[in-house]
């Protein structure tokens, strides 16, 4: 007997007019896993079966006219209403859209702990602006750039929800221990040879101390946060753990700079550098 019923799981349903291009997504790795599992349900709401002419349309001209055309409003909100019903009651409707604010950790952790949740992925130029006022709870957007539909950003918040649920990843430490679990970039990882094209894995790695190596890869962690995302530090309070840690990281960095480890992460030399200048 699998522990399926003794586990929370999470139900979805994506409005979208191409369920394939969702389903067929979440088919693979991990998530497939856990649909497999009964940890998540992925469901698919296609206006398309909900459009009444013979010719089944589900998009409209807008008006003041341009290029483009929107989404049909009868058979969307009718969709949308459908997949409303198929989920617990409470759970939040949401727009992908580029206009949204913009998806983080603390939105998949939110959604991970909810009922369940349904993901309305537009096409074409968009979605009316009353069908947003009136069925849809949230607008998210996954980052500033333009999707040919809301498909893929729908698959974005659904895997990084998924794999928050309980059971859905091997190992449970792994969800909390990666990046951004502790709003923290991710410290570098290694695998065999212990030698590779001339650079070596890091010492600490290969012998078995294993609190070194924990505090190895928080430095590495804070020091690479800090000189990659320094928008992500200025929001964190830092211990006086992290503090002598984040100290010790720009000491190292400083000590790599003034040798050739600094260079090849620097890249070619410029000008000034290279000692045979015309
Ligand atoms: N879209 N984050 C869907 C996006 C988008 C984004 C453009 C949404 C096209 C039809 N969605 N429309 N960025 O670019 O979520």
């Amino acid at each position: 007997m699998t522990d399926s019923h003794a586990r929370p799981g999470l139900a979805v349903e994506v409005v979208t007019l191409f369920p394939e291009l969702v389903l067929g997504n979440l088919r693979h790795g991990v998530l497939g896993r856990a649909i497999e599992r009964g940890r998540l349900a992925v469901g698919t709401v296609d206006p398309r079966a909900y459009a009444t002419d013979v010719h089944r349309t589900v998009d409209d001209r807008p008006y003041g006219g341009g290029p483009g055309m929107l989404l049909a409003v009868e058979p969307l909100a009718t969709a949308i209403d459908a997949a409303r019903a198929r989920l617990p009651a409470g759970g939040p409707v949401i727009y992908l859209s580029a206009q949204g604010r913009q998806f983080g950790q603390a939105d998949a952790v939110r959604l991970a702990g909810s009922a369940g949740y349904v993901l309305l992925a537009g096409r074409y130029e968009g979605v009316d602006e009353r069908v947003l006022e009136t069925c849809v709870d949230e607008e998210l957007s996954i980052g500033d750039y333009v999707l040919s539909g809301g498909e893929l950003a729908a698959c974005v918040v659904i895997d990084a929800c998924a794999r928050l649920l309980p059971g859905v990843l091997d190992n449970e430490r792994s969800a909390v221990e990666e990046s951004f679990g502790d709003g923290l970039l991710d410290w570098p990882h290694y695998t065999r040879p212990e030698e590779w094209r001339g650079l070596k894995v890091p010492q600490v790695l290969r012998g078995g101390n294993h609190a070194a190596i924990d505090r190895w890869r928080r430095m590495q962690a804070l020091g690479r946060t800090a000189e990659r995302r320094p928008d992500l530090m200025a929001r964190r309070t830092m211990d006086e753990s992290d503090v002598r840690l984040l100290a010790e990281y720009r000491a190292a960095r400083a000590a790599d700079e003034a040798t050739n480890l600094g260079a090849r992460r620097r890249g070619p030399k410029t000008d000034a550098e290279t000692e045979d200048k015309p």
